[in-house]
């Protein structure tokens, strides 16, 4: 059968601010994004995504699952399985990482904010249609199909119905 890996990826927003992390190193080098990685044998997205945080970040976060996007990448193995998470408050100091440098960035909702708008142009090509229902708090979920040079070729994303 096919493959897939599971990953999370993690964002603070807080008083009209959203916390990416410019990514140093790896997979999505040069881009900004939340922080996360790999879920580990034997533990849950949620409890991986903590740790993710932590790790990238400095910080621990009460995070709750807010969307599951879908990703396969044509000459890769295996399919991309990522679980979005979010929270509105963290404990400790925000740190610089080997892997992530962080910085907010307006979430938009604030007009008066001094902050940068979220960098969709340097983010993830699915971001900018999934990130509209994550900015009006709504569960989605969704689709992309990239080529090997990452350019995303069919996608398909939609929010939960309450
Ligand atoms: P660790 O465990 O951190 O070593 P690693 O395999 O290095 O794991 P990393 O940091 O490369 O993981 O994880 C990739 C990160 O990029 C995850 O947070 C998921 C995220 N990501 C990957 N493709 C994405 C995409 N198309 N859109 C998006 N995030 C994506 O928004
Ligand atoms: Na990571
Ligand atoms: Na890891």
């Amino acid at each position: 059968f096919d493959k897939v890996k599971h990953y999370t990826n993690a964002f603070i927003r807080q008083n009209g601010k959203i916390l990416l992390g410019y990514k140093k190193r790896g997979f999505g080098l040069g881009l900004y994004n939340g922080f996360g990685g790999k879920v580990e044998p034997g533990e849950t997205s949620a409890q991986a995504a903590v740790r993710e945080l932590e790790e990238e970040a400095g910080i621990t976060a009460p995070l709750r699952r807010c969307g599951s996007l879908f990703f396969i990448l044509q000459g890769l193995e295996a399919a991309f399985c990522i679980e979005i998470f979010v929270a509105e408050e963290y404990e400790g100091t925000i740190i610089e990482t080997d892997e992530m440098g962080p910085e907010w960035f307006s979430d938009g909702s604030d007009p008066s904010s001094d902050l940068p708008p979220i960098p969709l142009k340097q983010m993830w090509a699915d971001d900018e249609f999934w990130m509209p229902m994550f900015l009006n708090n709504r569960m989605f979920v969704g689709r992309g199909d990239f080529s090997e040079d990452g350019k995303m070729l069919k996608y398909w994303f939609g929010e939960q119905i309450l």
